[in-house]
């Protein structure tokens, strides 16, 4: 083979640097593998089911994701997310929602009102703005120019419901006044992480927070770092629960690199959990808190501070059962996949 003539010697170097110089997560990206995996917080089946069909299309993690929490906001039976979701002390639903990818863009709305998609005004704000989070009147503006509608979210229940709950309460905001029962009302805020067939990872995480809560307040629920956290090389995680605990602990990014120091997405939910309880300045009895997550190999784990908290996780149909930490109590077949509803550990005692 003749030499190289300078130039075409100048195109091979540049070629071959700019390869090296690619971002990691487009190289993941570039090597193909042909494993899907979802896995959502508490038994959000039909949510998941929808990520399931965007992934097993060979879809895109984040369509995967956004498309599957759609289904609890628009339920009016999910008590804990969008349209019929509990109001605030002053009887406004007020919903928290975030989306982030496998290149760290991320998107969240907080505290918005009169919106029954948040997630994909997330994703709107990730897209299309340079911000990463709006809030309260702003991020509804930010929608109805986007073209969402506006929609009354407060169900003639969640509604009964509230007025019976000031009159029983007095006003006062009450620590998980959603949740005495966390083992049989098992349906709550939905976090959902994925990675589909080209190796990326994506998640989102959607709710109306904490029911009765202060007008104003926000969770972890469209806190980067505390209810999901995605790193496209390493791992995704989100949370559920008592959301002070997630902010404070920024519970999502601690598993994340706790997986980037070696452990496995079990180990690093369970001592996650560890972490706040051992610290949390509130009572740890007293609240609750489900920490999921996913590596970038698919492999997952879930882990809650107390007895009660499930998950849903979606494999291939061609995979045998997992083994895992906690009591599967369930699986349905999908297209192409199995989901598995499994009981997740807790800290004993
Ligand atoms: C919040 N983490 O607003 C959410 C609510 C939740 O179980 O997950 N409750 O704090």
């Amino acid at each position: 083979m003749p030499n190289p003539t300078r130039r075409e010697f100048l195109k091979r170097t540049a070629a071959a640097g700019a390869l090296a110089s690619l971002p990691l997560a487009s190289k993941a990206a570039s090597r193909r593998r042909v494993r899907p995996v979802a896995i959502a917080t508490w038994n959000n089946q039909a949510a998941l089911e929808a990520a399931w069909d965007v992934l097993i299309g060979n879809g895109y993690a984040l369509d995967a994701v956004e498309r599957g929490v759609h289904v609890p906001e628009a339920d009016p039976n999910d008590r804990s997310v969008g349209l019929g979701g509990h109001p605030d002390r002053d009887g406004r639903v007020t919903l928290d929602s975030c989306i982030m990818d496998e290149r760290f863009r991320c998107g969240s709305v907080a505290a918005i009102e009169d919106i029954l998609h948040p997630v994909s005004v997330a994703r709107k704000v990730m897209e299309e703005t340079p911000h990463v989070m709006l809030v309260g009147d702003g991020a509804r503006q930010f929608a109805i120019e986007q073209g969402f509608a506006a929609t009354n979210l407060l169900t003639e229940q969640s509604e009964r419901e509230w007025r019976e709950w000031t009159e029983a309460n007095g006003y006062r905001p009450t620590i998980n006044s959603e949740r005495r029962d966390w083992p049989e009302d098992n349906h709550d805020t939905c976090g959902m992480i994925a990675i589909d067939t080209e190796n990326r990872l994506s998640g989102a995480c959607t709710t109306s927070g904490w029911a009765y809560k202060l007008r104003g307040r926000v969770g972890d629920s469209p806190i980067i770092g505390a209810g999901l956290y995605v790193d496209g090389q390493i791992g995704a995680a989100t949370a559920t629960g008592h959301g002070e605990e997630m902010i404070r602990m920024a519970a999502a990014h601690t598993i994340v690199e706790r997986m980037r120091g070696g452990l496995s997405p079990q180990e690093a939910c369970q001592q996650a959990v560890e972490h706040i309880h051992r610290n949390t300045p509130t009572d740890p009895t007293e609240i609750q808190a489900g920490l999921l997550a996913i590596d970038q190999k698919g492999d997952f784990g879930g882990y809650a501070l107390q007895r009660g908290f499930n998950y849903v996780v979606a494999l291939p149909e061609s995979e045998p059962e997992p083994s895992v930490k906690g009591e599967i109590t369930d699986s349905r077949a999908v297209q192409g996949g199995i989901i598995y509803l499994i009981e997740a550990p807790y800290i004993p005692g």
